[in-house]
C-alpha cells in the first residue's frame, strides 16, 4: 500500500469529468486500496480517483468515526434528493480553506462496489455532504464552485501563493 500525493486547486486534471470504470481488475484493487490509505493519511472523509490523478469515476469514504465503515462509490449516480441546507465544507485539493455550501442533508444513491456489484445507499448529515462533494470531484466540480467568482479568486491566488512556497 501507498500514500499518493493529492492535487491542489487549480490543477487542470480536477476539472475534467471522469470516465466509468470498467474494468474490476488487481490493479483497481490496488489503487482503491491505496486512495484509502491517503485518505486516512491526510486525514480526511472522502477522496476521488481524479484528486490522485487517476481519471476513473470512483470515491473512497469513511465518515465514521472509528475509520472502521469503509465504502467504495463507483459510477455512481444519484436517485434522489432532500432537504437542502447549508453546510460548512472542506476539501483535500483546498488546503487550510473552509466554507458553507447548499447540498442537501439527504441523498439515496446507486454505485458498484469494488468487485462491480450493485448497491444502494441512503445518507444522511455529513455522509450525504460527502456522497455529493465525491460526485462533485468526478464531474470535474470544486465546492468553490458554488461561491461567489471574487471568493474564488482571492481562494486561487491563495493556493497558488502556497504551492509557489513549496
Ligand atoms: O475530508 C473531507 N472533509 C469534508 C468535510 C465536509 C464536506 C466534505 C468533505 S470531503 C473532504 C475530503 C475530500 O476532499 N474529499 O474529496
Ligand atoms: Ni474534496
Amino acid at each position: 500500500m501507498a500514500v499518493l500525493p493529492i492535487l491542489h486547486h487549480p490543477d487542470p486534471r480536477l476539472r475534467k469529468k471522469t470516465p466509468p470504470v470498467q474494468q474490476f481488475d488487481q490493479k483497481l484493487q490496488r489503487l482503491i486500496d491505496d486512495m484509502f490509505e491517503t485518505m486516512y493519511a491526510a486525514p480526511g472523509v472522502g477522496l476521488a480517483a481524479n484528486q490522485v490523478g487517476v481519471q476513473l469515476r470512483l470515491s473512497v469514504m469513511d465518515c465514521s468515526e472509528h475509520h472502521d465503515q469503509p465504502i467504495v462509490m463507483i459510477n455512481p449516480e444519484v436517485l434522489g434528493a432532500e432537504e437542502r441546507q447549508e453546510m460548512e465544507e472542506g476539501c483535500l485539493s483546498l488546503p487550510d480553506i473552509r466554507d458553507k455550501v447548499q447540498r442537501y442533508n439527504k441523498i439515496r444513491l446507486r454505485a458498484l462496489d469494488r468487485n462491480g456489484q450493485p448497491y444502494e445507499l441512503e445518507a444522511e448529515g455529513l455522509m450525504a455532504q460527502c456522497v455529493q462533494h465525491e460526485i462533485d470531484h468526478l464531474d470535474g466540480k470544486l465546492y468553490i464552485d458554488y461561491l461567489s467568482s471574487l471568493k474564488r479568486e482571492r481562494i486561487k491566488k491563495k493556493l497558488l501563493k502556497a504551492a509557489a512556497g513549496d
